[in-house]
């Protein structure tokens, strides 16, 4: 597999090496590692005591992972098949991004609670079956757990799967969480991951057209806008507390065929080539500076020094300027739009409860729990997540607009104070560092994966960038845009959570023995109450998420610098050994021949 990837890897693999620049070589070891054993993400997602981790012990063999009736699985916890001859191994993956080795009872303790400084569990075994490929296959808790204590399931790992397995107990069927969690799973995921429907624990007997099968398939197709593949799991009775594992030899034999598909290949070959392709262009722009800045005289050479500090401390003045003034803002003006928000929703219900008439109690009641609430919210939550969207990509474009005329200015300044021959060089470097989309993926590929001490979740089919323009700057606002659109998402997750928690508002009063008025005023007022606990939850959260994100739009700006300072280090430290470059770009010339070049198809 990956063959044509690997001889091109071998010729940009040496021309790296050659550079004995340490950056340089380290992603090229990277890469290696990542073609040698290219790794497929599946996760399993679906209510608490859905039957998922039961389905993965199916799929194991054994007792390997703890199930309960109550909810069981606690912390995330990936199943790792490797090419690699191990026996199974535990370890925890620690927020810190290391990694520490467990005995097994500790591993299914941790499962059940896991320990603050724990980010996920990992249980890695060996298996033929996948060839050189790596199988990574993630059991989460259920949807309540995720949106409070594991809000990375949103951010990192389902962006990052391949497959995405969904698991709906059929006798109780889909209810609110598993519309919100679905809903949240299809605005993340893009279209080349696949989402695969198991109903589980399905009566014997049972036809196809049974009623409830058909109502799960209809909810979820009618949420993801298409038809899922979907796998029908028996149920097996239970004799003195024990049953059989689940067999469900058809849904896996599909997830390999999946992973081993055509399509699938074809996107993992096509990435890796890129990738490739990028660390090519690591090295291009790492000679070419360096050629650059031998054949420039002092005078030119300081012209550009000086027109790249000045850059720099523009991105520097865009954090004070762009960056940090639109977060205050947002989060200045976010609480009394939320409180807005508040104001409509609870007005919507009141107006609801106040036009009900006598003998509709129950009705009301149902229709507030089962609609109105999660209806009112939502508006009202899509139309903050909109506004904070736009005020963002605003922010973005002023960035991306700034970067723009830097790039011009001295791209002008070059041409009036420049000979010919160095003008090009010069201007060529700029070209490699703006618009330079392989190089980006690549760098991001690296950042997520090995910048975690290689235990970070990156999904190699997943990180190629597409080309999106030749504009300076445009390749940076993907992966700011990624982060954005996830955000957003945790929001809308939170939000119809909060509501979840407040659902059952006014049950208790149909049984109580009061007139209708002093019955309306009471449900209004819990009403009131719950849509309040809605808001302190959601103003939190938003919080929150805000500053990670301001966070991350300043760790971009960061590293944007970083890319200049490279540049004028490689121009400060001639290097006078002009056999070396000339021996450098022969060999650039060579391995760009022998590569040829990259097609965006
Ligand atoms: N009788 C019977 N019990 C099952 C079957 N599948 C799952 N169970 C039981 O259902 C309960 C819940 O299963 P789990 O696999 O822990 O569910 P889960 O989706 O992993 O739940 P969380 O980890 O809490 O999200 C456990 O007690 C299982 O033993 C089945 O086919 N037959
Ligand atoms: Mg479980």
């Amino acid at each position: 597999m990956l063959e044509n990837v690997k001889r091109k890897f071998d010729a940009v693999n040496k021309l790296a090496q050659k550079t004995g620049v340490q950056e340089i070589i380290d992603l090229s070891k990277f890469l290696k590692d990542r073609i040698s054993h290219p790794d497929s993400f599946v996760a399993m997602l679906g209510e608490t005591s859905s039957g998922k981790t039961t389905l993965l012990n199916g799929f194991l063999g054994g007792n390997y992972l703890y199930t309960s009736v109550q909810p069981s699985t606690g912390a995330i916890v990936e199943l790792e098949f490797t090419p690699e001859d191990v026996p199974y191994q535990y370890y925890a993956i620690l927020q810190n991004a290391t990694a520490a080795k467990l005995s097994k009872e500790d591993f299914i303790e941790y499962s059940k609670t896991p320990k603050e400084n724990i980010k996920r569990l990992w249980m890695k075994t060996q298996s033929a079956k996948y060839g050189d490929c790596k199988l990574r296959l993630f059991d989460t808790p259920g949807y309540g757990s995720v949106i409070e204590k594991h809000e990375e399931i949103l951010t990192e790992f389902l962006p990052e799967s391949n497959i995405i397995i969904y698991v709906v107990c059929h006798r109780v069927g889909i209810q609110q969480d598993d519309y919100n969690f679905i809903h949240y799973v299809s605005e993340i995921i893009t279209e080349d991951t696949e989402f695969v429907l198991v109903i589980n624990r399905v009566p014997e007997n049972t036809d196809k057209d049974n009623k409830r099968v058909n109502e799960i398939k209809r909810y979820v197709s009618d949420m993801l806008h298409y038809k899922p593949q979907t796998f029908l799991v028996p149920n097996i009775p239970c004799e003195n507390d024990e049953y059989p594992l689940p067999r469900c030899d058809d849904l896996w034999a599909y997830i390999k065929e999946s992973i081993f598909s055509e399509k699938h290949q074809k996107q993992l070959e096509k990435s890796f080539e890129g990738y490739v392709f990028g660390l090519f262009d690591r090295c291009e722009a790492y000679i070419t500076q360096k050629a650059a800045a031998q054949k420039m005289d002092q005078s030119e050479s300081d012209i550009l020094i000086k027109e790249l500090k000045n850059t720099i401390t523009q991105l520097e003045n865009a954090k004070d300027q762009l960056v940090e003034p639109t977060f205050e803002k947002l989060v200045d003006i976010i609480p009394s739009k939320l409180s807005r928000a508040k104001d409509n929703v609870i007005g919507a219900i009141h107006k609801k409860i106040d036009k009900s008439n006598k003998g509709e109690e129950q009705q009301i009641v149902v229709y507030i729990n089962t609609h109105m609430l999660q209806f009112e919210t939502k508006k009202q939550v899509d139309e903050i997540r909109f506004y904070i969207e736009a005020k963002l990509t605003e922010l973005n474009k002023q960035i991306e607009d700034m970067l723009n005329q830097c790039v011009q200015k001295i791209e002008h300044t070059i041409e009036l104070h420049f000979s010919v021959e160095t003008a090009n060089m010069a201007k060529g470097i700029f070209k490699k560092y703006a618009g330079n989309v392989l190089e980006q993926s690549l760098l991001g590929y690296f950042k997520q994966f090995a910048g975690r001490g290689g235990t970070g979740i990156a999904n190699g089919a997943k990180h190629l960038l597409k080309k999106v323009g030749d504009l300076f700057g445009r390749t940076f606002s993907r992966e700011t845009h990624n982060k954005l659109a996830s955000t957003l998402s945790k929001i809308g997750a939170t939000s119809a959570k909060a509501v979840g928690m407040a659902v059952a508002v006014g049950i208790e009063l149909l049984s109580m023995a009061v007139d209708f008025v002093t019955w309306q005023g009471s449900l209004k007022k819990k009403v009131t109450k719950g849509v309040e606990k809605w808001h302190d939850e959601v103003l939190t959260a938003i919080k929150d998420d805000l500053n990670d994100l301001k966070k991350e739009n300043l760790t971009l700006q960061d590293e944007r610098i970083s890319g200049f300072r490279k540049i004028i280090d490689s121009m400060s430290e001639r290097d006078n050994n002009d056999e070396r470059i000339d021996e450098l770009i022969t060999m650039l010339d060579a391995t760009r021949t022998e590569i040829g070049e990259y097609s965006y198809e």
